[in-house]
């Protein structure tokens, strides 16, 4: 099947009203972010990288794109990476991402109190409260995740501003789920786009469907990347977001040359940078 490029052209930038909600909620659901064809297509993509690499259940593999060419089309998908890009603006890459396959457990797992926020050694070594948002993250779900307890995205609404939630004193002690804590439900083909602050978990896959989703986290290019830098054909707009363009000077991961970078380009032609936005001033 050929991915769509472009064919949501109705979408550009986020809407007030979707600003709105990501600011209170710390997160949007995007219905139908992919076609039909796309979820079968970006299925059996994630089916052969399953396939071919063995895992004995469960699948966490980083660097998405460099182990699955296919998934390049997700990176810069017209569905949703305007919400992307609104909120963080041209100079970005995307510095993290994963492909999942969570088969249903057979047996319980041992407990581990897996509640997060994104970024890792920033949430400690950040000294403000609340923290920065830094980083914002789409989850692509390519199996049916209608019904709790099938492996899906757990958070806590507008947890996003809380720098600390209440846990367990190491994460093997069995602990509750915080008290607000909700599954975010979702169909084939739906999105998650959500900030990387807000706590966030999966739940346990009791069901009888594998759980399928890929994951992509955009920050600024002046933040390292953790993914393999991947070949194949890529747009413009995928090398920067991948990391291909060949720019390694610090001035330009700075920003300092928004002329070099295809995201500008694309959203100057488009009449999408805006001056009120502080990200997006051209
Ligand atoms: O797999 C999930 O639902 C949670 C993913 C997650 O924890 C993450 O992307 O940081």
């Amino acid at each position: 099947m050929t991915v769509r490029q472009g064919t949501l052209e109705s979408v550009s930038e986020m809407t007030a009203g979707q600003r709105a909600q990501f600011e209170r909620d710390g997160y949007l659901v995007i219905r139908g972010a992919l076609s039909p064809d796309e979820v079968d297509f970006y299925t059996d993509a994630l089916d052969q990288v399953y396939a071919r690499t063995s895992y004995p259940d469960s699948m966490h593999l980083l660097s998405a794109v460099a182990n699955c060419p296919e998934m390049a089309g997700l990176v810069d998908n017209p569905a949703t990476f305007p919400l992307v890009w609104s909120m963080l603006g041209w100079n970005i890459h995307v510095y993290h991402s994963h492909l999942d396959v969570h088969p249903p457990l057979t047996e319980p797992r041992p407990f581990r109190f897996e509640w997060h926020q994104d970024g890792g050694r920033q949430n400690r070594e950040i000294e403000t409260d609340p923290r920065p948002r830094l980083s914002v993250k789409l989850a692509y779900w390519l199996s049916d995740v209608s019904q709790p307890g099938r492996g899906n995205f757990m958070v806590v609404p507008g947890s996003h501003r809380t720098n600390r939630i209440d846990g367990p004193p190491s994460r093997d002690v069995p602990w509750p789920d915080p008290e607000a804590a909700i599954e975010v439900t979702a169909d084939p083909g739906d999105a998650v786009f959500f900030d990387r602050r807000l706590w966030h978990a999966r739940s346990d896959n009791h069901s009888t469907v594998t759980r399928k989703a890929v994951f992509f986290g955009y920050t600024y290019r002046w933040i390292a990347g953790r993914d393999e830098i991947p070949g194949g054909d890529l747009t413009p707009i995928q090398r920067q977001l991948l990391g291909r363009l060949g720019i390694h000077d610090g001035d330009n991961l700075w920003g300092h040359y928004p002329d070099q970078l295809p995201l500008h380009a694309d959203l100057k032609s488009r009449g999408l940078l805006d001056p009120a936005n502080p990200a997006l001033r051209p």
